[in-house]
């Protein structure tokens, strides 16, 4: 209970932001009643309106600060995606050092619920937590696509879309009251025309880059972020080998080459390594 009366929404990003922003990390704090009310009773999180909950975003530094150094030390280990491996370690790890004796329920943005629906709908709370717009068919007048649906993207000020939306911390019993205001995130495509052109280079053309500089960011991924991320999952062990990160005898496996590796079908998942 002590801990409960210590955690403010302004103390648990501050608390974060100290230590994995220089990991590339990023986090945002909401009532879980903004994030429930826009969505079906099915996908809501079961927690009091009021409870504190903070989103956390990985930025283009991400990669080159903690997933190659994760690599590196030999830290992934198993089968399951290395980038979601690498991710849970570093937000568990800072949940467990910045809140120590307190209860925080953390949900990644792969994870699945038994209905297989996903455990958290990681673009509508960036939005509520007014970290990145997400710019969905509905935010667009008229639109012209008929009945094809249009998956919505979010949108960063700074990074425009090279940035990835990987966790939602609940802490459980921390209500807050009016200390944290609801804020809009910055609107940054706010024409009809560069909305239609965002939402059709990420549903049609999202392997090109092009809707992640919907806004001038001011960083990209890197070469090698991009390469990784261009790779298929099945074929991700195989580069991390070629990159020297991974032995093939490890969880790796060398996804397409030649041997039947488990690893790589466990790559299938869609929902993992999302970048
Ligand atoms: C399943 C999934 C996929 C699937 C299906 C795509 C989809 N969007 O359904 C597949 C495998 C195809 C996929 C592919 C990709 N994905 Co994907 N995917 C997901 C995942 C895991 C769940 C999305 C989902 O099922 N949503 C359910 C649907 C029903 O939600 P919805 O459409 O938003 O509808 C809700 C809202 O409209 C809300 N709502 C209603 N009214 C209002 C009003 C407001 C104001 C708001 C805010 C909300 C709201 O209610 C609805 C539900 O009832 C998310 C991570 C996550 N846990 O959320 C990543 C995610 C959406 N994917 C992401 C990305 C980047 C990609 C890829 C580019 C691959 C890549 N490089 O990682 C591709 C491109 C997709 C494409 N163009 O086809 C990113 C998007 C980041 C961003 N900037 O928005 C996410 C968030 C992952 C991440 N870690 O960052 N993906």
């Amino acid at each position: 209970m002590m801990a409960s009366h210590a955690v403010t929404s302004e103390r648990a990003t501050t608390l974060l932001n100290e230590s994995i922003s220089h990991l590339g990390f990023e986090s945002y704090a909401l009532k879980v009643g903004w994030y429930n009310e826009l969505l079906p009773a099915a996908l809501h999180l079961s927690h009091h309106e009021d409870t504190l909950a903070v989103v956390v975003l990985s930025t283009p530094d991400m990669f080159e600060k903690v997933f190659l150094p994760f690599m590196e030390q030999g830290r992934c280990v198993g089968v399951s995606d290395p980038i979601d491996q690498c991710v849970t370690h570093t937000i568990s790890s800072a949940v467990a050092q910045c809140f120590p004796g307190q209860k925080v329920e953390v949900s990644y943005d792969f994870e699945m619920l038994p209905s297989r629906k996903p455990k958290f709908l990681a673009q509508t709370a960036a939005h509520v937590a007014g970290g990145a717009y997400y710019y969905q068919q509905l935010d667009v007048a008229d639109h012209p696509w008929g009945a094809k649906k249009k998956y919505g993207v979010c949108i960063h000020p700074r990074f425009g879309g090279w940035f990835a939306i990987r966790a939602l911390l609940v802490f459980e019993g921390v209500q807050l009251g009016s200390e944290l205001v609801k804020c809009s995130p910055p609107d940054c495509v706010p024409s009809r025309e560069a909305r239609i052109q965002l939402l059709e280079d990420f549903n049609l053309r999202w392997q090109d880059w092009k809707y992640r500089d919907a806004v001038a960011p001011v960083q990209r991924y890197s070469q090698k972020q991009k390469d990784y991320f261009s790779t298929r999952p099945a074929q991700r062990p195989a580069l991390l080998i070629a990159w020297g990160l991974q032995h093939k005898e490890e969880g790796g496996g060398g996804g397409g080459g030649g041997q039947l590796d488990p690893p790589a079908l466990v790559s299938h998942i869609p929902l993992s390594g999302h970048g």
